[in-house]
């Protein structure tokens, strides 16, 4: 197989387990030398690529049109965000993160927010030029809020819940991506979107698990994912083609861990910093992108095989930070 050489090679730099493997188990009296085979880099299992993830993590296709009508829907609601964990979470349009939007620069964005969660929020653009004390309001519950922007800046944005305290209402689920194409497009690749984020956790009684406010403030997550789920991508590889150019539109939500990005067995031919098309970075292994920021790397993947992506603060990829291209001929 074509795994075996690869993941004993990753084995060799694993940093930490989440929990011992059960023939480390029965075995406690000697301290573990080698990685069970199944774990990459001792973030995650392995999962099948020929099982679909359920958070589809393809970009949106770009369209002709030049006006977007977009209309989200603000409300709570428990979602998994891990294998066996439920979060309270607060959402748009009831998904963490909120839903890809995708327009291309130029393009007027007609936007309606409704509010029908049981306490105010709001929705803050990083895409657009406007004043937040008009667009970017608190919105009373059941109430709705109506403006439009013009996309003027191509890029890779955030967008949140901007109400007080921000790292609550974003820290419970409320961020989503907005990609900008430039108007000459880009080359064709295939196309992915991943928004980096945390969960701190605490357990209900009836185990649900609600926001922990000082593991918070302590900046100490309990899980940090892409797209909303703990290692989602490594449980459910992409599957991709050798020497095809793989684009990827990071956005990192936070609210605190800055997000070192990075493809294991690769080297980014080219990264945008925050999607801008100036001065792009060229053959980079390793590029932050900031709480609040985007950047869009692109990438080619040399031979069949498994190409974990993490962030490559460690502790962050034990968290969940972690997926997996599983690219073949
Ligand atoms: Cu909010």
């Amino acid at each position: 197989m074509m795994r075996r050489p690869f993941v004993a090679l990753a084995a060799l730099t694993l940093i930490a387990c989440r929990a011992p493997a059960p023939r480390e188990a029965q075995r406690a009296e000697a301290p573990p030398t080698t990685a069970p085979a199944d774990i990459s880099h001792g973030e995650a299992p392995v999962g099948s690529p020929e099982q679909p993830p359920p958070i589809d993590p393809v970009a949106p296709p770009r369209t002709s049109a030049r006006l977007h009508r977009v209309r989200i829907e603000i409300n709570h609601k428990k979602l998994t965000i891990a294998e066996g964990v439920t979060y309270d979470a607060w959402t748009f349009d009831g998904r963490v993160p909120g839903p890809v939007l995708r327009v291309t620069e130029g393009d007027t964005v007609d936007f309606t927010l409704v509010n029908r969660a049981p306490m105010p929020h709001s929705l803050d653009f990083h895409a657009a030029e406007i004043a937040p004390n008009r667009a970017y309001r608190n919105l009373m519950p059941n109430d709705s809020l109506h403006y439009r922007f013009v996309a003027r800046v191509p890029g890779a944005f955030m967008y949140h819940c901007g109400t007080a305290p921000v790292a609550l209402h974003i820290a419970n689920g409320m961020y989503g991506a907005i990609i900008v194409d430039p108007r000459q497009g880009r080359a064709p690749a295939r196309e992915f979107v991943f928004v980096q984020s945390e969960f701190y956790t605490k357990t209900l009684a009836d185990s649900t698990r609600i926001i922990d406010w000082d593991k918070l403030l302590g900046l100490a997550p309990d899980y940090v994912v892409f797209n909303g789920r703990e290692a989602e991508y490594a449980h459910h590889p992409i599957p991709v083609r050798v020497g095809e150019r793989l684009r990827m539109y990071v956005v990192n939500a936070g609210p605190n861990r800055f997000s070192a990005f990075h493809v294991v067995g690769a080297i980014f031919d080219r990264v945008y910093l925050d999607g801008s098309l100036a001065h792009p970075l060229e053959g980079v292994q390793t590029v932050t992108v900031p709480v609040g920021g985007g950047a869009i790397f692109e990438a080619r993947l040399v031979e069949p095989g498994t190409y974990p992506f993490v962030s490559h603060a460690f502790a962050d990829a034990t968290k969940g930070a972690v997926g997996m291209f599983e690219a073949q001929r």
